[in-house]
């Protein structure tokens, strides 16, 4: 058996051919070479949470390919298009990772903060340095050369209430001022860059007025965020409704904006204990909801806090669980058509007035901090000793690891499937298959060479091999 994935191996090694680049196009994103819309069906990648990036090591969840050649094969079999990364090293080489989810047709949002180098909500002027920006500025050096980065966010739910509502503001625009005139200097190609936003609806629609509004009119105002995402979670339970869950007022509030509106992250886990349903997933992608640009589950892996989709085991085996089931079920309902279809409005920016702000002690001034000293510099030449990526080809697509169905069965051949596009939904069931053929989530219904290579082909000797326990010698 050991010859014989030596063999799958070699014979499965593929050169990595790029997907489009992504950008936004009015409140759309949109495939920059077909020019059909790109809705965003995500989900939230950070296993092992916050300690998932160590500083000490450089090690982060885009640093080992082997774990993102597993991942990203089962978020192929989700369906999703996107992840979104929350934490990681500018210094570290993302390449194979990013190369291999590339290849799996899924784009990349990158949070450019961590929690080692982040605005203070508490007081951001004493964050807002050189070395500050040198950090961020080197995120865009990491990403810019991946074609399948999609969008840098340039802060996480700083605002999160009144109080940090007064003084942030500003202090977030500036950081979308820095880094989009670093990208248009320093990029070949234009990345959008947002802001990701709490679930306080109290400040929500302020934010996004503040940070997207056009400073005396100009549309092409360089500070303004270029995108929004906020993070939703009031659609809890089965019996939820497009109105309980208040998703038609997310949908009034939001009918003006001039760019793309996501959610950053959504899944209610309420009530606890019970596998989540995602009704919303109908919602969101349905024809109420074509001004919002779909959104992203909170989140892939099982942590304390009980969002998974799937455990991920010490050993690095993965089990599959109820949600990723109804989650995957939901995502086969989506109207591919409607979601590669682009909206027909196209609002212009509003112009940035106090009149936009609806809470007492929100910020209202657009007089934006000075950068730091040396931040022209920074900004014309590059900072110095970046890492930057590039994609690599994509040597291995077998996932070595044992992978299990909700039910404990075991899931055999699961092998990336290259894509040239962005991944789809396409129908698989994966809990229901004990073999999979590695070409069961391809938009372009190319086969994989992975089912004939291995021999397995038919659900039945899958199983029966699982039953056997001969799964662990493959
Ligand atoms: C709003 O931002 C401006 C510019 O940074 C600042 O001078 C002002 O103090 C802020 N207002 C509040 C209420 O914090
Ligand atoms: C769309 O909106 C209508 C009217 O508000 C509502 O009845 C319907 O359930 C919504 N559709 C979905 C899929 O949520
Ligand atoms: C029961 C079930 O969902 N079977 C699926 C297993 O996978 C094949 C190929 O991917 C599908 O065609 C079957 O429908």
């Amino acid at each position: 058996m050991l010859v014989t994935r030596a063999f799958v191996a070699a014979v499965l090694s593929v050169l990595v051919s790029a997907v489009d680049t992504a950008d936004t196009k009015g409140i759309a994103f949109v495939d920059t070479a077909t020019n059909k819309r790109l809705q965003i069906i995500g989900v939230d990648y950070q296993p092992g949470g916050q300690a998932s990036f160590d500083p000490s090591t450089g090690k982060d969840v885009l640093s080992d390919s082997s774990v993102c050649l597993r991942d990203a094969v089962i978020m192929q079999q989700l369906g999703v298009n996107t992840i979104r990364v929350y934490n990681v090293n500018p210094q570290t080489n993302h390449d194979a990772c990013m190369s291999i989810f590339n290849a799996a047709g899924i784009y990349v949002i990158v949070d450019v903060n961590s929690p080692f180098m982040s605005l203070n909500r508490a007081d951001p002027a004493s964050s807002y340095n050189s070395a500050y920006l040198t950090y961020i500025f080197g995120q865009v050096e990491n990403f810019k050369g991946y074609p399948n980065t999609l969008a840098f966010f340039a802060g996480n739910e700083v605002i999160n209430d009144i109080p940090t509502a007064g003084s942030n503001p500003p202090y977030i625009r500036a950081i979308q001022r820095d880094l989009r005139q670093y990208i248009a200097k320093q990029s070949t190609r234009h990345i959008p860059v947002g802001y990701s936003a709490a679930d306080v609806r109290e400040v929500l629609t302020d934010t996004w007025n503040y940070l997207t509004c056009a400073i005396n009119g100009d549309a092409n105002d360089i500070t303004r965020g270029e995108l929004f995402g906020l993070n939703s979670y009031s659609w809890c339970g089965a019996a939820a409704t497009f109105q309980s869950a208040g998703y038609n007022t997310l949908v009034s509030d939001f009918q003006s904006t001039s760019v793309p509106v996501f959610f950053s992250e959504y899944g209610c886990n309420l009530p606890a204990g019970v596998p989540r349903v995602f009704n919303e997933v109908q919602a969101l992608y349905g024809p109420n909801m074509t001004d919002f640009n779909g959104g992203l589950v909170y989140e892939y892996s099982q942590e304390t806090s009980n969002y998974g989709l799937v455990t991920i085991n010490s050993d690095g085996s993965v089990q599959l669980l109820k949600d990723f089931d109804n989650l995957q079920g939901q995502y086969n309902k989506i109207d591919k058509n409607l979601v590669t279809t682009l909206p027909s409005t196209n609002p212009a920016p509003v112009k940035c007035d106090a009149s936009l702000i609806t809470q007492q002690g929100f910020n209202t001034s657009w007089v934006l901090p000075t950068a730091p000293a040396g931040t022209d510099a920074l900004i014309a030449n590059g900072i110095s000793k970046p890492q930057q990526g590039k994609l690599v080809d994509v040597t291995s697509t077998s996932v070595t690891q044992k992978v299990l169905s909700s039910s404990g069965t075991a899931i055999t051949g699961l092998a990336l499937n290259k894509q040239t596009g962005s991944n789809l939904p396409s129908g698989a069931t994966t809990s229901s298959n004990t073999s999979q053929s590695g070409g069961s989530s391809s938009s372009s219904g190319k086969k994989g060479a992975a089912s004939s290579a291995y021999g397995i082909s038919g659900g039945v000797i899958g199983a029966a091999m699982a039953a056997a326990g001969l799964f662990a010698l493959l």
